[in-house]
């Protein structure tokens, strides 16, 4: 506080800071082997997804080049990560999963 003495403080106001963890966009990018149908069966498999949806995404990374297809927790987008890159590998297909830092 200020006092007559001329002394000076300063009161540092800290922000009541609730840390949210960081999401991650998982996501899948195209290529000229992997079947239409198997892309369409990932995304309803590990996604979540209806038909409609798993067909419009497929679709949108067709055309595209990649799509977000969803966005989780670091675990949760590791663990589709792999899912689909190993589900890719077991059938051959050169399907690519990623994940980045939103
Ligand atoms: N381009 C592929 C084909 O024509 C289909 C495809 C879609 C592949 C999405 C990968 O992530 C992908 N058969």
């Amino acid at each position: 506080a200020e006092g007559d003495d001329g002394d000076t403080s300063v009161v540092v106001e800290t922000k009541p800071k609730t840390k949210r963890p960081p999401l991650y966009k998982v996501m899948l990018l195209n290529d000229d082997y992997t079947p239409m149908e198997f892309v369409v069966h990932v995304l309803e498999r590990f996604f979540a997804l209806n038909h409609a949806q798993a067909f419009e995404i497929m679709l949108t990374v067709h055309k595209k080049g990649l799509a977000v297809v969803g966005v989780f927790s670091h675990e949760i987008a590791e663990t589709k990560v792999a899912q689909v890159m190993d589900l890719a590998r077991q059938h051959q297909h050169p399907l690519q999963c990623t994940m980045e830092k939103e």
